[in-house]
């Protein structure tokens, strides 16, 4: 399926939670019971990294959803989750054609009881084969390759934001080739195959190419990858993000044109993602360059660390995450959320207070609860909207939105929705009595969301 047959700016089936706190630019409306908004900083990197359009996200490694302390801060801070190993071939199909889905089933319920982004990593790769693809070559691994990336993105479908189709497929050093592997040795065309698939198993997943050592924009190798990613935007291969690992750490450092490279990069026509970040002892300087850089380029939608603590590091003696063994903020922790918090380039458009016109409303009383709207900030394309509910500890609120506006992310809540998408019911989750949503305009700049129901319980 070409790249061309979706619609630009596409929706999503996935309403994942985007964290925002402060609301800003208000609107005193007869009827409507508006709050004072505050432009305070946010606490957390997800909430942060939202009020400038992006996500911050980590790996989960399934086994530790268990371990209450690791929890408590992925839920607190990150509002996208990669599987650091769930998502893999081997794990999904230990043997050819039996599939195992359940521990990636499990983080995928887990991100959307949290309403968190899922990147999943990743279709095709030379490493972390099973057995029985290891021995394969030739047309035979070619196809099962293919049914593999068909098989899984079908499965997933609607619930992954982005799909690291293919993974690490060029040669460290100069050479600017192609690594060696079976997959590559099956035709230099198989790149290209894989994403076809996925386009054709999910369109509405963005497809990415995801490498390390791309960073420096001198080394040869982002300059190839660079090559590849150009010559399938000009010949319609569907290609929608490059991920930039980013493990700097034992081998590679923060390169300072690393801005230039995420610069360079979209420039084709492509989101940037900073896909696998840590950085060995976590110095708060690099951290710091890494998001206002990602923040400087309007494509770079988003940041993941691999990992919580240092102790779920796969690289643990290196200290390079963001919170210690013990679950406590480090002080490159700080660093990244001063840094986000400065950022100022929401992604497109201008922040503009307060929005256009359309009413918030106030639900009809009687359903033991008051559900009261604050306007938050508008861009040219989108805008949010926080609910506070009062007289009720648990509670559920129907939002109407008015096509084709659609809500793209919501927080503090766990949404379901109605089968045409106009209508969401959102519950309390105990992330407190305020929740929110962003909303996409589509065209429809003045209609906003009316509260159809406030029910206690
Ligand atoms: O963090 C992952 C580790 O637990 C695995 O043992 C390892 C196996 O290859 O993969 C690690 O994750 C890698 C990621 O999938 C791709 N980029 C490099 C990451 C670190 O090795």
């Amino acid at each position: 399926m070409a790249n061309s047959s979706r619609a630009p700016g596409r929706s999503r089936r996935l309403r994942a939670a985007l964290v925002v706190s402060a609301a800003v630019g208000l609107l005193a409306t007869a009827g409507a019971v508006v709050l004072p908004g505050s432009a305070s900083a946010a606490s957390t990197l997800g909430a942060s990294a939202a009020e400038r359009g992006r996500y911050f996200g980590t790996a989960v490694a399934v086994s530790r959803l268990n371990d209450s302390a690791y929890t408590t801060i992925l839920n607190r801070e990150f509002n996208q989750v990669t599987a650091e190993n769930e998502m893999k071939i081997d794990a999904l199909q230990p043997n050819q054609g039996q599939f195992n889905y359940g521990n990636a089933d499990r983080l995928v319920q887990h991100a959307r009881s949290q309403g968190m982004l899922v990147r999943g990593h990743t279709l095709a790769w030379h490493s972390q084969q099973p057995g029985w693809m290891q021995n394969m070559s030739g047309t035979t691994l070619r196809n099962a390759m293919l049914n593999h990336v068909t098989q899984v993105a079908t499965h997933f479908r609607g619930q992954i934001e982005w799909w690291d189709v293919v993974n690490e497929a060029f040669a460290d050093g100069g050479s600017g080739a192609r690594r060696d592997s079976n997959l590559q040795r099956t035709g230099n065309d198989w790149i290209e195959a894989a994403f076809r698939a996925a386009r054709q198993a999910d369109p509405n997943a963005d497809l990415c190419y995801n490498d390390y050592n791309i960073d420096n924009w001198s080394d040869a190798k982002t300059q190839a990858v660079y090559r590849m990613v150009q010559d399938f935007k000009s010949r319609g291969v569907p290609i929608d993000c490059v991920g930039l690992q980013s493990h700097f750490t034992g081998g590679s450092n923060y390169p300072s044109n690393y801005r230039t490279t995420l610069s360079s990069f979209a420039a084709l026509g492509v989101d940037v993602h900073i896909t696998e970040l840590d950085i060995r002892n976590a110095p708060s300087d690099a951290y710091r360059n890494v998001v206002n850089d990602c923040l400087a380029v309007a494509r770079c939608k988003g940041i993941t660390v691999w990992g919580i603590r240092d102790s779920d590091s796969w690289r643990s003696s290196e200290n390079p995450l963001l919170f210690n063994g013990s679950g406590q903020k480090k002080p490159a922790y700080d660093a990244v959320l001063a840094a986000l918090n400065n950022g100022t380039t929401p992604p497109t458009g201008n922040p503009t207070t307060p929005p256009p016109t359309g009413n918030p409303t106030t639900p009809p009383p009687g359903g033991g609860c008051t559900a009261t709207v604050t306007p938050g900030q508008v861009w040219g394309d989108r805008y949010n909207t926080s609910v506070t509910v009062s007289g009720a500890s648990t509670w559920s609120v129907v939002v109407a939105i008015t096509p084709p506006q659609r809500i793209s992310s919501t927080w503090s809540g766990s949404p379901t929705w109605d089968s045409s998408g106009n209508v969401m019911t959102m519950r309390s989750n105990g992330s407190g009595n305020t929740f929110g949503f962003t909303t996409m305009m589509n065209g429809n700049s003045s209609a906003r969301p009316q509260i159809r129901s406030c029910t206690a319980g």
